[in-house]
């Protein structure tokens, strides 16, 4: 028998982060930012994605520091644990069987298109583990439990919520309920303002990344006003006045990464930040975007230090999310489990 677990007309956004390390202005900017305005209207699952991190060596002193901090820093940054749910992944156990189940639905080719599982294994593809390469089966389970439609992300993550729409596709056509209806929606990603993809302040072609080797390439949220400071000073640039259009900076990829910075934390677009520095230097600009840096990270770096004096009020604030997460997620799975044939 299934239950009336379809929310067709119901908007539900999902997104995830990996405790991986200290966040950077990547993540602030091309996700946590846009969850922290989007959660005002649509209502909103948050979670700290802790199985993802696995698909890679992880120390488990560090993880479980990082689940912590990660957690932290997404209240600290705006996240309202009363309107959103804000939880640990492992701790809601659907999630790894949906996985397993659309492991049985998703087609090794379309996880051998996969740009991500490419980049990250590198050469040495043939240590890198099943559960990297499955990466982005779990994500669509972390999508499609909860029915989500809108999914919050930077532009890295385009192609991953493209897969979880087919396996959704793939599922809808392979299991009919009895009004044949389809089961699922496809989810939509939602890749917006104008840093979707911060880029390396060393390097204005490599995504900005918490696995970069120098800490001199990102910004961390946890970086005190010197640091964040001394980093954008230092921060590959040109010796060119800074041009009147936006065309002008596509062969200038560290200028542009820097206007976009700035466009983003000041939530206009990019065109309104040419408007007031066209014809200035780097001298000028980047005093300019340090300040409004630091305007706009301190206070979250502040918030997160009181946040993390006290770990086991994050605990009972992941307890009560795990609780309303798998509220959600139990029916929805129980669902999917009778319509194929299990009996549940
Ligand atoms: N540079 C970025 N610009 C814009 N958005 C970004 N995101 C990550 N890097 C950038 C977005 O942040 C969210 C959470 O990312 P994640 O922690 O799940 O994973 P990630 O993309 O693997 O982050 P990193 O920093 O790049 O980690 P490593 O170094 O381990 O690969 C996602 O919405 C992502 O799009």
């Amino acid at each position: 028998m299934i239950n009336e677990t379809k929310q067709n007309n119901q908007k539900r956004i999902f997104s995830g982060i990996q405790p991986t390390g200290n966040l950077h202005l990547g993540n602030y900017l091309g996700a946590i930012k846009n969850w922290v305005n989007l959660q005002k209207e649509i209502p909103s699952i948050f979670s700290i994605v802790d199985l993802h991190a696995i698909t890679v060596p992880q120390d488990p002193v560090k993880l479980k520091a990082s689940t912590y901090e990660v957690t932290a820093a997404i209240i600290a940054a705006g996240i309202d644990i009363n309107r959103s749910i804000l939880f640990n992944q492992s701790s809601v156990k659907e999630h790894a069987e949906l996985a397993w189940i659309f492991n049985c639905v998703c087609r090794i080719g379309w996880l051998n298109r996969m740009t991500q599982f490419k980049e990250k294994a590198g050469k040495n593809r043939e240590k890198a583990t099943v559960g990297l390469y499955g990466y982005p089966v779990l994500m669509a389970a972390d999508i499609l439990l909860y029915k989500a439609t809108h999914v919050p992300v930077g532009d890295d993550q385009k192609q991953h919520i493209e897969l979880a729409r087919d396996i959704a596709s793939a599922f809808n056509s392979m299991f009919k309920n009895q009004s044949e209806e389809d089961f699922f929606c496809l989810p939509e990603p939602q890749i917006l303002g104008p840093a979707t993809r911060v880029m390396s302040l060393r390097d204005g072609k490599k995504k900005m990344s918490k696995s970069d080797i120098s800490d001199a390439s990102r910004i961390n949220l946890t970086d005190t006003k010197e640091q964040i400071s001394n980093k954008i000073k230092k921060a590959k640039t040109d010796p060119l006045p800074l041009p009147e259009t936006v065309n002008e900076l596509q062969s200038r990829p560290e200028a542009l990464n820097l206007l976009n910075i700035y466009s983003a934390l000041s939530s206009q677009p990019i065109t309104k930040t040419l408007e007031q520095f066209t014809g200035k230097g780097f001298s000028y600009f980047k005093p300019m975007l340090v300040e409004l840096a630091v305007e706009t990270l301190s206070p979250i770096s502040s918030e997160m230090r009181v946040l993390l004096k006290d770990t086991k009020e994050i605990d009972k604030i992941l307890k009560i999310g795990e609780e309303k997460a798998r509220n959600i997620a139990q029916p929805i799975l129980k669902d999917v489990k009778s319509l194929l044939g299990f009996i549940n």
